[in-house]
C-alpha cells in the first residue's frame, strides 16, 4: 500500500495520530504537498463522504475522520502556505450560521494565506453580524463565506442583505463557496464571486483585491 493510500485508510478510521505521522513522513520524503493533500487526505475524506451518503457510516465516524483530516492539515499547512512578504489584502473568512463544516473553510484560509492575504478566521456557525463587524474592525477587502449544507446556503444571502441595509455592500468584495454552492446561486444572492475550490478562491481573491 502506498503512503497516501495508508494515510487515506487511517483518516477514514479517524486515527489522527497515525495520519499526522504519515503526513510528516511524506513531507520528510519530499512528496509534493498537493499530492499529500489530494491523494492522501482529501481522498480519504471523499471516501468517508460517499459512505456517509450511503448510510455505511454515521456522524460519529465522520466526525473523527474530520478531526484526523484537520490534524493532518495542521502538519501540512507550512508546506501549503508559502507566504509572500507584503500582505496583498485582508480577508474575513467563516462558515455561515448553522453550519459546522470547517475543513473546506480551513483549506480556504491556508490557500489565502499562501496568496499573501492577511486572514481573520471567524470560525464556523458565524452570524451575519460577525462577518460584518470583523470586516469593519480590521478594514477588510474581502468577505469569504463557506457553506456545506443546502439549508445554510441562504445565510450567505443574509450577510449580503445586511451589508446592503447598512450601506456597506460596495465597500467589500464578497466571495462564496462550498460543495452545494454554484455560480448561479452566487449571482442570485448578489455575491461578487463563486469559486469551486480553495486554490481558485485564493487566486481570485488576490486578483480581485489587487485590481481594486
Ligand atoms: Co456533514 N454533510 N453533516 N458533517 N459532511 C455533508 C456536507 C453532506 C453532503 C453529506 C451527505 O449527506 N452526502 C450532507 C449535506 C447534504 C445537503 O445539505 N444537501 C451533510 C449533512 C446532512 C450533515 C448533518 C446534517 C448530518 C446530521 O447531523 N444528520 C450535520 C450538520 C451539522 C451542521 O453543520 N450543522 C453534518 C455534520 C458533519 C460532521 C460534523 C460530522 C462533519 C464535519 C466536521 C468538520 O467539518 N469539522 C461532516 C462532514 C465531514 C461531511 C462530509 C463527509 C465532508 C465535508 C468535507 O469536509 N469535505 C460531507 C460530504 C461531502 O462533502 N461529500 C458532508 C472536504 C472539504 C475539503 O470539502 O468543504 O466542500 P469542502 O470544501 C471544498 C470546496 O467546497 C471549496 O474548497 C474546498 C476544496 O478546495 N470551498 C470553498 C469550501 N468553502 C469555500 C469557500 C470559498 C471557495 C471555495 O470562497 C469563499
Amino acid at each position: 500500500m502506498s503512503l497516501t493510500q495508508e494515510m487515506s485508510e487511517f483518516l477514514q478510521k479517524g486515527r489522527a495520530k497515525n495520519v499526522k505521522a504519515l503526513v510528516q513522513q511524506a513531507i520528510d520524503e519530499g512528496m509534493d504537498p498537493k499530492i499529500i493533500l489530494n491523494e492522501g487526505l482529501l481522498s480519504g475524506m471523499m471516501t468517508i463522504g460517499e459512505k456517509f451518503k450511503n448510510n455505511e457510516v454515521f456522524v460519529p465516524e465522520v466526525l473523527v475522520a474530520a478531526r484526523a483530516m484537520n490534524a493532518g492539515l495542521t502538519i501540512l499547512e507550512p508546506k501549503l502556505v508559502e507566504v509572500g512578504n507584503e500582505p496583498v489584502g485582508k480577508a474575513v473568512v467563516g462558515t455561515v450560521k448553522g453550519d459546522l463544516h470547517d475543513i473546506g473553510k480551513n483549506l480556504v484560509v491556508m490557500m489565502l494565506k499562501g496568496a499573501g492575504m492577511e486572514i481573520y478566521d471567524i470560525g464556523v456557525d458565524a452570524e451575519p453580524d460577525a462577518f460584518i463587524e470583523k470586516a469593519e474592525e480590521v478594514n477588510a477587502d474581502i468577505i469569504c463565506m463557506s457553506a456545506l449544507l443546502t439549508t445554510t446556503m441562504p445565510n450567505m444571502k443574509n450577510v449580503i442583505d445586511t451589508l446592503q441595509e447598512r450601506g456597506l455592500r460596495d465597500k467589500y468584495i464578497v466571495m462564496v463557496g462550498g460543495a452545494p454552492v454554484n455560480d448561479s446561486f452566487a449571482e442570485q444572492i448578489g455575491a461578487d464571486y463563486y469559486t469551486p475550490d480553495a486554490a481558485t478562491c485564493a487566486e481570485t481573491a488576490k486578483a480581485a483585491v489587487t485590481e481594486r
